[in-house]
């Protein structure tokens, strides 16, 4: 079955008392890695050891004795609008998709080292992670390892010009900058998380497919991701990202994944992403003195996402949920303050 991207599927209009009327079109796409054809070249940017096998795009190394520092990127082909360098708007957005980071467990020399170690319950490492950076993506190189195909040696605690990267990462192996060898941080130039979660149940896992929600909401600036694994519960993680200082106005969204000495396999099955910023975005004249809106029936609903739009803009509500969370953060940011 051809991948299912949806482009272009909800429209707004919005008429304003300035006769101005601004025409927002959201980007929205989805894949099902499952039952796709190979998409890499296509519709995925994948890069050096990803690659599309049947039913997932691998991010490392399959192979038995090549998936040590083994690295990968698959990302979106297209530029993602980030924010209007015209206009300063930026945009909401909202990502799902489910993963698996399996264990690699073989008799190497290699794998022996890594259990020497003992510095992961059980030889895994490193990591994936999600990521928006400069378009085109471009893995850094010397990446493996610790800096999850996001950074790399000289440019993990200060990424600046086109290696900046925001991401979400999902760590297996405790680094010194790490709190434990099994959580989920918020990135933003830097490997040494801004913020994150420890998780009970381990990331790797044979059994456990997991999935990921994240989702940033331009009107607080605040980046949430939220992951599920099996019947656990989800544990969530939150930080303020001010995108416009710290990302180019077009990026790159997708998956990174890394090994090293210890290591894993890294699977993600699905993706769907929505935003409400889109390069179609226009203005033009409107002769209409009255302000009214005119909301136009989305597909975004079919899928669990909502929009709503407020004044002259639309605002995306990922979930009920997730906006229960963000007004949430925002009283204790307030009680903080
Ligand atoms: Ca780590």
């Amino acid at each position: 079955m051809r991948p299912h991207r949806l482009l272009l599927v909800s429209v707004y209009t919005c008429l304003s008392y300035s006769s101005s009327l601004l025409i927002a079109t959201a980007l929205s796409f989805s894949f099902n890695f499952s039952s796709s054809d190979d998409l890499c070249d296509t519709e995925l940017r994948c890069e050096h050891d990803a690659r599309m096998v049947s039913g997932a795009i691998e991010l490392t190394k399959n192979e038995l004795k090549a998936n040590f520092f083994s690295v990968g990127r698959a990302s979106y082909a297209r530029p993602v609008p980030l924010w209007n360098n015209a206009t300063g708007e930026v945009a909401s957005f909202s990502s799902n998709f489910t993963f698996r980071i399996r264990p690699k467990n073989e008799t190497d020399e290699n794998l022996r080292l890594c259990s020497l170690s003992h510095v992961t319950r059980d030889g895994a490492g490193d990591g994936m992670a999600f990521f928006l950076a400069h378009f085109p993506s471009r893995l850094p190189p010397n990446s493996v390892g610790e800096n999850l195909a996001l950074f790399n040696d000289s440019n993990r605690f200060n990424a600046a010009g086109d290696d900046r990267t925001v991401a979400v990462e999902f760590d297996a192996y405790p680094n010194s900058w790490d709190h434990s060898d099994n959580h989920v941080g918020i990135d933003v130039n830097s490997i040494d998380s801004r913020a994150y979660t420890n998780v009970t149940k381990r990331l790797v896992s044979d059994d456990a497919v997991m999935t990921a929600e994240i989702s940033y909401d331009n009107r607080t600036g605040v980046l949430i991701a939220r992951l599920r694994i099996d019947g656990d519960k989800p544990y969530m993680v939150n930080a303020s990202v001010d995108m416009k200082a710290n990302l180019p106005h077009e990026v790159a969204i997708g998956f990174a994944a890394s090994t090293g000495i210890c290591s894993e396999l890294h699977q993600v099955m699905s993706w769907l992403f929505s935003s409400t910023l889109d390069d179609a975005t226009v203005a033009t004249s409107s002769t209409s003195p009255r302000r009214r809106l005119v909301r136009v029936l989305s597909a975004f609903r079919s899928s669990g996402f909502s929009c709503v739009a407020l004044r002259h803009r639309c605002h995306p509500s990922p979930s009920a949920t997730h906006m229960g969370e963000i007004r949430r953060f925002q009283r204790r940011k307030t009680r903080a303050g």
